[in-house]
């Protein structure tokens, strides 16, 4: 069968990550997602509000999701291709293009994102109430 994988924060779970992930698993058959651990979203420069073993968590309840793996660095992303035997890496498009050096080892695909909210949206909301 086809693995897709995917790499997210996903921080505060909402319907831009599920939809994205819905959409992933409709690709192929099984689905594999990096969760950025805390050490590596401060790497990003990423504040998270919710730590790694619950957003990881959360992910790994998702039905269309079949593996969830830590993303410890951004330098592993083909060894998990070549490990997990990975047909496509997708992402979406605020990525566009960063991720084509991994086209010699599957294929890239970057997806249309959600419109009109995101995780940082959120927080700005939370902390205005
Ligand atoms: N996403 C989306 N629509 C939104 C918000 C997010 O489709 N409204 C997608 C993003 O494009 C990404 C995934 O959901 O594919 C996870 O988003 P983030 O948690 O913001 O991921 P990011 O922090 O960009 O981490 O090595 C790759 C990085 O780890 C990606």
């Amino acid at each position: 069968g086809k693995t897709i994988i995917t790499y997210g924060t996903f921080d505060l779970f909402h319907i831009g990550h599920l939809k994205l992930l819905k959409r992933l698993k409709e690709m192929g058959d099984r689905l594999i997602v990096g969760v950025s651990t805390d050490e590596f979203n401060a790497l990003k420069g990423k504040r998270t509000l919710i730590p790694y073993e619950q957003r990881a968590e959360i992910v790994g309840a998702i039905k269309y999701v079949d593996e969830v793996i830590p993303e410890k660095s951004w330098d592993q992303k083909i060894d998990d291709i070549r490990r997990l035997n990975v047909d496509v890496f997708a992402i979406g498009n605020d990525w566009a293009g960063k991720f084509d050096f991994l086209k010699e080892y599957c294929e890239v695909v970057y997806l249309e994102r959600t419109k009109g909210i995101s995780s940082s949206q959120l927080k700005n909301v939370l902390t205005s109430v």
